[in-house]
């Protein structure tokens, strides 16, 4: 594996590129052109742009998370056509540049969903968290604006004000989508651009549903193992794979996530390891990388992946706020440093823990 740290771009983010490469074993970012839009084409010369930026800072770009894919290719839009011919440019783009690794979600409306922010654990770090009962009593056109002033003056990844403006007008879009259908989109999309990640070793990495059931009644299918071997065989071809993300499978205790990575094999091309605490199987917070601050078997995660011989690209998935940072929430420095370290020490014993039982 190779560790690596989100990245939004000098414009955005409140970490440099100089701290991240002073993380130890950190080689790389997972970055993106964090203004373009669902459905633009991102042209060469801002790629390349990028990709220098990294360089000059002695990292090297190592995927791109995300490019958002259009409302309209999900539900399945009469003019979802146009936009795939725009994502198959970007791609191409991104394939001439040298980037091999794509990570983008298929959750119809909203990205990933939290209903706090900034939740005070006991130690005084905040977290995001999510409640169910919180989300039932509201209506999805306020979901925005109950977290918006708690972002720390950020633009959250998949809650672009300019997006969010529109909630109406999306979910009448997907009225008539339901999990079948939205299935069908997904196999559409992936069905015409694989030939562009064919020709330039573009490895796509779907990223799981967060949390790992359908909210405000919108369908959602990336969400367990059945759904998730559904799909890679829906389209069996190697460049359509997975992102891995414990944080979001996780969400539903029935997922077992080392089972999970292990029927995986071959088809995970990008990992986000992080724990979650279980307040209720309804009420969750982010908690420290460390397993015993959380519910997960972070050793078993690794193992798993390490098992696989998984080669692609980590990272530290969001970290708490701690030590009086301001940041992106979950996007700070501090906390996913000391992720990416404990991770990185993990891996070590584990390698080296097989390597030994080898030699006896
Ligand atoms: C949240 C992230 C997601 C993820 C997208 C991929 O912090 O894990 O926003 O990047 O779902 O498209």
């Amino acid at each position: 594996m190779q560790m690596t740290l989100r990245w939004y771009g000098s414009e955005f983010d409140t970490v440099t590129l100089k701290q991240i490469r002073q993380i130890p074993g950190v080689t790389g970012v997972i970055t993106t052109l964090y203004d373009m839009a669902p459905g633009e084409v991102w042209n060469q010369e801002k790629i390349h742009a990028l990709k220098e930026e990294v360089e000059q800072a002695g990292l090297h770009i190592a995927g791109i998370e995300s490019v958002n894919v259009h409302d309209a290719i999900k539900a399945g839009a009469p003019d979802r056509d146009r936009y795939i011919d725009n994502y198959i440019e970007t791609l191409a783009n991104l394939g001439r540049e040298d980037i091999h690794l794509v990570c983008y979600n298929f959750m119809p409306v909203f990205d990933w969903t939290r209903t706090e922010l900034a939740r005070i654990r006991p130690d005084g770090s905040t977290v995001l968290a999510y409640t169910q009962e919180a989300v039932d009593a509201l209506k999805p056109e306020t979901m925005f604006d109950s977290i918006s002033g708690d972002t720390n003056g950020t633009v959250m990844p998949g809650w672009e004000p300019d997006r969010m403006e529109h909630i109406k007008e999306l979910f009448t879009l997907y009225r008539q989508v339901d999990n079948e259908k939205l299935f069908a989109n997904l196999q559409y999309f992936l069905e015409r651009i694989m030939p562009v990640c064919d020709d330039y070793d573009i490895d796509m990495a779907i990223h799981p549903d967060d949390p790992a059931w359908s909210v405000f009644g919108l369908p959602r299918i990336i969400t367990n193992k059945e759904n998730i071997l559904r799909m890679t065989k829906m389209v069996d071809n190697p460049h359509n794979g997975v992102t891995f993300c414990s944080g979001s499978y996780g969400t539903n205790p029935e997922n077992d996530l080392p089972d999970l990575i292990r029927s995986l094999k071959g088809r995970i091309h990008f990992a986000h390891v992080r724990n979650l605490k279980f307040i209720t199987p309804t009420n969750f917070e982010e908690a420290a990388h460390l397993s015993s601050d959380g519910n997960f078997d972070m050793y078993e995660i690794m193992k798993a992946l390490y098992d696989i011989g998984f080669v692609g690209p980590i990272r530290p998935d969001h970290g708490r706020m701690i030590w009086d940072e301001v940041a992106m929430p979950g996007y700070g420095l501090y906390d996913r440093a000391l992720g990416a370290a404990y991770l990185n020490g993990l891996w070590e014993a584990i390698s080296k823990g097989a390597q030994r039982a080898k030699c006896i």
